[in-house]
C-alpha cells in the first residue's frame, strides 16, 4: 500500500504551500496526518480535496508514518526529527538544523538526486530558499565549465521571514503610500513605519535592508554562511570560494540573486544561455532589448528558477554575471522538500 506522510509544521506558510502542492501533484500517498503544535490540533485544513485534522506533535502522532516533511523552527526540528525516525519515519527536514551534519544529505533532485542514498541518520535536510534559487541555474553551468568562485547579493523577499514579514511589510506600505515627501529626507519614513519592525531590523517600505537572518563571527549574517556553505555541500566542493551580501528588498515573494561566477575555462553568453535552455526546472529569460528579465513578480507561483541578464564579464573570460529570481516558497521550501519526499515514496513502493 502507499505510504503514509506526516506533514508537521502543516499549518504555517510553508505548511500551506506544501498542502497545496499535495493537493496539485501526482497522488503517491496513502494516508497524509497533518503535525502542529499543540495551539492548531483540532482545526481542519484543506488537503488533497478533503479537509483534514491536525494532529498535536506528540512521540506518538508518529505511529504508522513512513516518511514526514518538517517545516518548523530550527529548535523543534532538532528535538522531533529524531522521535519520527526512532519510530521508523524517514525525515525531510526544511530547517537548518542538520544541513551541515555529514550524515544527512542536502539534496536538491535535479542536482545531486543520488546523495539521498547516503542518510544513515533517517533525515533528509532541504537547502535554504536563497540557495535553492541559485543552485538550480549555477549546478548545470558548474558542471559544463567547472565553478572556481562565487560572488552573490541576494534580493529575498519578505515572505522568507513568514507571514509575520508578509503583514509587516504590508501595513508598511499603508502607512508611507500617498505622501509623496517620504523617502527624500533623513528618517521620514522611519517616522511614518513608526516602531512595528516585525522580524525585520529596519522599516522595509521605500527601503533595502541588507541583513537577513543571526549575526554569525565577523560581520557575516547566518543567510550569508548558509550560501556558502550549502552551495559547497550541494555541489560537492567543499574548496569552493563563496562571498555573499544578502538583502532583503520589499517584495513580497520571490528570492534574487546577482551572481558573479568564475569558472575553469572560458566561456561565452551564447554558450551559457544554450546550457540554461537544457537545464531542468530552469526558465531562460534574457531579452533586455524587449524588457524580459527574471523577476519576482512573474517567477512567484511557479516552480523554475527564472534566469537572465547573462553577460560574461569584460574582465575574464572565465567570468558569468547573470541574475536569477525563484519563488522562495515553492522551489525555494516547500516544492523541493515535497520533491524529495516523493523520491522517498517511490523508494519505499520499489520496497
Ligand atoms: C529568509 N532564507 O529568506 C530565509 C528563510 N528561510 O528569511
Amino acid at each position: 500500500s502507499p505510504p503514509t506522510l506526516a506533514v508537521v509544521g502543516a499549518t504555517g506558510s510553508v505548511g500551506t504551500v506544501m498542502r497545496e502542492l499535495l493537493s496539485s501533484r501526482r497522488n503517491v500517498w496513502g494516508e497524509i496526518r497533518l503535525v502542529a503544535s499543540g495551539r492548531s490540533a483540532g482545526k481542519r485544513l484543506p488537503c488533497r480535496g478533503e479537509q483534514l485534522p491536525v494532529h498535536e506533535l506528540t512521540p506518538e502522532v508518529f505511529d504508522g508514518v513512513d516518511i514526514a516533511m518538517f517545516d518548523v523552527p530550527d529548535g523543534v526540528s532538532l528535538a522531533w526529527a529524531p522521535v519520527a525516525v526512532s519510530r521508523g519515519v524517514t525525515v525531510v527536514d526544511n530547517s537548518s538544523a542538520f544541513r551541515m551534519d555529514p550524515d544527512v544529505p542536502l539534496v536538491v533532485p535535479e542536482v545531486n538526486r543520488e546523495d539521498l542514498q547516503h542518510r544513515p541518520r533517517g533525515i533528509v535536510s532541504n537547502a535554504n530558499c536563497t540557495t535553492m534559487a541559485m543552485i538550480m541555474a549555477i549546478a548545470p553551468l558548474h558542471r559544463e565549465y567547472g565553478l572556481r568562485e562565487l560572488v552573490l547579493a541576494s534580493y529575498q523577499a519578505v515572505s522568507g521571514a513568514g507571514q509575520i514579514g508578509v503583514d509587516t511589510l504590508h501595513d508598511q506600505l499603508s502607512k508611507v503610500a500617498g505622501d509623496r515627501a517620504l523617502g527624500s529626507r533623513p528618517g521620514n519614513v522611519r517616522q511614518a513605519v513608526g516602531d512595528d519592525l516585525g522580524p525585520f531590523p529596519a522599516p522595509l517600505a521605500l527601503n533595502v535592508v541588507p541583513w537577513s537572518g543571526d549575526l554569525a563571527p565577523d560581520g557575516w549574517s547566518s543567510e550569508e554562511l548558509k550560501l556558502r556553505n550549502e552551495s559547497r555541500k550541494i555541489l560537492g566542493l567543499p574548496d569552493l570560494k563563496v562571498s555573499a551580501t544578502c538583502v532583503r528588498v520589499p517584495v513580497v515573494t520571490g528570492h534574487s540573486i546577482a551572481v558573479h561566477a568564475v569558472f575553469g575555462s572560458e566561456l561565452d553568453a551564447e554558450g551559457a544561455r544554450q546550457v540554461l535552455r537544457n537545464a531542468p526546472a530552469v526558465i531562460l529569460v534574457d531579452d533586455p532589448e524587449a524588457g524580459e528579465f527574471p523577476m519576482p513578480i512573474d517567477a512567484v507561483g511557479t516552480d523554475p528558477s527564472w534566469v537572465g541578464r547573462i553577460r560574461r564579464a569584460i574582465d575574464d573570460p572565465r567570468a558569468l554575471d547573470l541574475f536569477i529570481t525563484g519563488d522562495n516558497m515553492r522551489k525555494g521550501a516547500a516544492l523541493n522538500t515535497v520533491q524529495i519526499a516523493e523520491l522517498l515514496a517511490e523508494e519505499f513502493a520499489r520496497g
